[in-house]
């Protein structure tokens, strides 16, 4: 009940946050391009030219003490704007509070996000009340005849600008969803219940079909959702340990949930330099789903030139999947 009420309460919170210019709405123009199996929409929005830059945080426990001594406002901690607010609701299960929040930067109309009440760490994974709600939402939107999807950036080197927990939700307007969810249906699959990777992409990726009936109840979905997760994130691990140039630290990812598939997609680097221009691109989790967004006409030609696919492989890592289905995950513990 709760998550059909976030869906309907979308469009007149969103008319009103904008009205009251607590919103910032970003026009934009997508233009598709293909590469690689896969027809990438980039999204090209001049008007976040003049956005301000929120730096990449950086999410060891040090740099977190010394946020706080800033006292840098969480935008994600209550008091919320009350016009960015939309619900709230707790996990009965583990009691997990957490809040709806309209995007304050909005390029895509209805873009909100899921965030824990209490501060927990975008560099931490996703726990099954996570899972749980953030496919309820999901279920619940097609319910009402609207395809969302979710995604999560996790750890210095995803594309997250902000430390508190927040996954997101965008809308697409097809009901097979974005870009690379197009592919993950294609695949021809061994089994519906081990992870796979698409081959046809140049970067790492893991992904599990979720075959789940619209009935699951709350137990079977959490359950069904976190082993999917548990699984992929060891793929995740293990294809970071292997990679041989991978930053030290906390491994980061990005994370895309849609109503079949969850994707876990490993990390190296948050920005790519195009070559074209020498300008810094920041890929996040929307990047992987098939859906990159530039600022300018020259940086819409470069990253044609370069290919989406390469720019991915850039900051994703390579592919170890072979590997890791022959030889089981290859899990060092001693990196
Ligand atoms: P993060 O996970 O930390 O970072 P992000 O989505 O990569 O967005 P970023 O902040 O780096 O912005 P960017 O210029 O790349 O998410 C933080 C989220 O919280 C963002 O959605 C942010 O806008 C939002 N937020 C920040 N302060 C807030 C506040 N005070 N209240 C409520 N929300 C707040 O991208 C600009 C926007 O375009 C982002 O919304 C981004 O998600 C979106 N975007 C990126 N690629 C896109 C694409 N291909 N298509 C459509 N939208 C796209």
């Amino acid at each position: 009940m709760v998550h059909s009420q976030i869906i309907s309460a979308l469009p007149s919170s969103f008319e009103k946050a904008r009205t009251a210019g607590d919103l910032l709405f970003f026009p934009s123009e997508v233009h598709e391009h293909e590469d690689c199996g896969v027809k990438f929409e980039i999204r090209l929005c001049p008007a976040l030219l003049h956005k301000p830059n929120i730096p990449t945080p950086h999410f060891d426990a040090a740099s977190i003490e010394a946020a706080a001594a800033t006292k840098k406002p969480d935008p994600f901690a209550p008091p919320y704007n009350s016009t960015l607010y939309v619900s709230e609701f707790k996990d009965e299960d583990e009691g997990i509070e957490y809040a709806i929040l309209l995007n304050k930067y909005s390029v895509v109309p209805n873009h909100f996000l899921m965030v824990t009440k209490d501060y927990q760490s975008q560099a931490s994974p996703l726990v099954p009340s996570d899972l749980k709600h953030a496919y309820s939402i999901l279920l619940a939107a097609r319910k009402a005849g609207q395809h969302f999807f979710a995604f999560y950036n996790c750890g210095d080197q995803s594309g997250a600008s902000q430390s508190h927990k927040h996954l997101q939700f965008i809308p697409v307007e097809e009901e097979d969803g974005p870009p690379l969810e197009r592919v993950a249906r294609a695949a021809h699959i061994e089994s519906e219940y081990k992870p796979f990777a698409l081959p046809s992409l140049p970067f790492a990726n893991h992904v599990r079909r979720l075959s789940i009936s619209p009935s699951a109840s709350a137990d079977e979905l959490e359950h069904k959702l976190a082993s999917a997760f548990m699984e992929l994130l060891d793929l995740c691990i293990s294809t970071v340990r292997l990679a041989e140039d991978h930053p030290a630290g906390m491994p980061s990812y990005n994370v895309v949930l849609t109503l079949q598939h969850l994707y876990v997609l490993p990390r190296r680097w948050e920005t790519h330099v195009l070559s074209a221009t020498g300008d810094k691109l920041s890929i996040n989790a929307l990047g992987f789903a098939g859906m990159l967004l530039v600022k300018s006409h020259e940086e819409l030609e470069a990253v044609r030139l370069e290919g989406p696919a390469a720019i991915l492989r850039a900051v994703g890592c390579q592919s170890v999947h072979e590997l890791q289905v022959n030889d089981g995950p290859a899990v060092d513990d001693s990196v």
